[in-house]
């Protein structure tokens, strides 16, 4: 996967190698190592995993957008057009950022195949170029109703270059969203949230039972599982952030103290109940205390484990969280 990178710096255009065959050709339209390898050669941050596939249809003049969600249901979008051809738009909502308000364009098309990389603090929106138009969308997070804002396509702040149309169709949403100056913005700083939730019990006479499902009750796709059992209650554990992983608690039998911390306020969490979890999203400072003999913490993380994705200092901890790198 080659990866060319833009006017906007957090903004790239992705290449899958086409192969051409006697029956048509073929692609590997997404493959998660090679396209991690590709932002990481290039300097830019590894992104929340895909778990989502939108597709879309137009018709030529159609203009959908410009489209983001607030955090902590932010999306990056990494978007393509299967068939037609289509503008596409991506504006910067970060209100700290260098390159607030600044804007870049490119023209996508079912021949070649190119995608552009969008992440978390952008807004987007596309135009189709003509009939039969389709875009295929993957995403870090589903669509979140109370989270999704729009912005004014034509803002004369932003001042988009839009291919020139004698008609636009826009749907009466996106037609009076507000201006740039007017809206509510994403900060740069991806703040950590964690939320204590308690889960379903389905009981019966035999027993309880509870269901962990992706999607429903755990909002990341899962990679790793892992359980910490075993711990002599005068020993405390964690002592660090995650720069991007994201985790869901359980204390399956007995009980512990979660101290958790989002750099500006610190609150301490008890988990004594398999029904309770806890989740604790990127950018987080938690420390583990006072595990009960019969302990046993369930985790179920987001991503593989990585050691360079710890922070495990800290003053580099509030560092981050007030600089917003991640
Ligand atoms: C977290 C809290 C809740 C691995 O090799 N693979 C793994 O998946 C994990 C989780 C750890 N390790 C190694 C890394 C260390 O050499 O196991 C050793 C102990 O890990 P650590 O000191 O990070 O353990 P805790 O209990 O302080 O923290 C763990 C998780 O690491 C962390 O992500 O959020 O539990």
């Amino acid at each position: 996967m080659n990866l060319f990178q833009t006017s906007l710096p957090d903004i790239a255009i992705l290449e899958s190698a086409i192969y051409e065959e006697t029956q048509g050709w073929s692609m590997q339209s997404f493959d998660e190592p090679a396209f991690h390898k590709a932002l990481k050669e290039a300097g830019f941050p590894l992104p929340r995993t895909l778990i989502q596939d939108n597709h879309f249809y137009s018709k030529k003049g159609v203009l959908r957008g410009l489209q983001y969600q607030l955090p902590p249901h932010a999306q990056s979008n990494l978007i393509r057009v299967v068939h037609g051809s289509a503008y596409v738009v991506a504006v910067d909502v970060r209100r700290d950022s260098l390159s607030f308000g600044q804007w870049f364009g490119i023209e996508l098309d079912a021949v070649s195949q190119r995608m552009l990389w969008i992440p978390e603090g952008f807004a987007h929106g596309f135009v189709a170029l003509e009939d039969d138009t389709h875009f295929f969308c993957k995403t870090t997070n589903g669509h979140h109703k109370d989270s999704q804002r729009s912005l004014k396509w034509n803002d004369p702040d932003i001042g988009i270059d839009w291919p020139g149309f004698t008609e636009i169709t826009i749907s009466t949403e996106d037609a009076v969203a507000p201006l740039l100056k007017n809206s509510e913005l994403h900060s740069e700083f991806l703040q950590g949230t964690t939320e204590l939730k308690d889960l379903k019990v389905i009981g019966d006479k035999r027993g309880s039972l509870i269901a962990l499902e992706q999607g429903l009750n755990i909002p990341f796709a899962i990679k790793r599982v892992y359980y910490i059992y075993d711990t002599l209650c005068d020993v405390g554990r964690g002592f660090h952030a995650h720069r991007r992983l994201e985790q869901m608690a359980i204390c399956v039998s007995g009980s512990c103290n979660i101290v958790i911390d989002d750099g500006a306020t610190r609150q301490q969490v008890r988990l004594d109940s398999a029904s309770k979890a806890l989740i604790m999203r990127n950018m987080i400072w938690r420390e583990m205390h006072e595990f009960s003999d019969d302990c046993v913490l369930l985790v179920l993380a987001s991503e593989h484990y990585d050691e360079s994705d710890y922070i495990r200092n800290y003053d580099q901890f509030i560092k981050e969280v007030s600089c917003g790198k991640k």
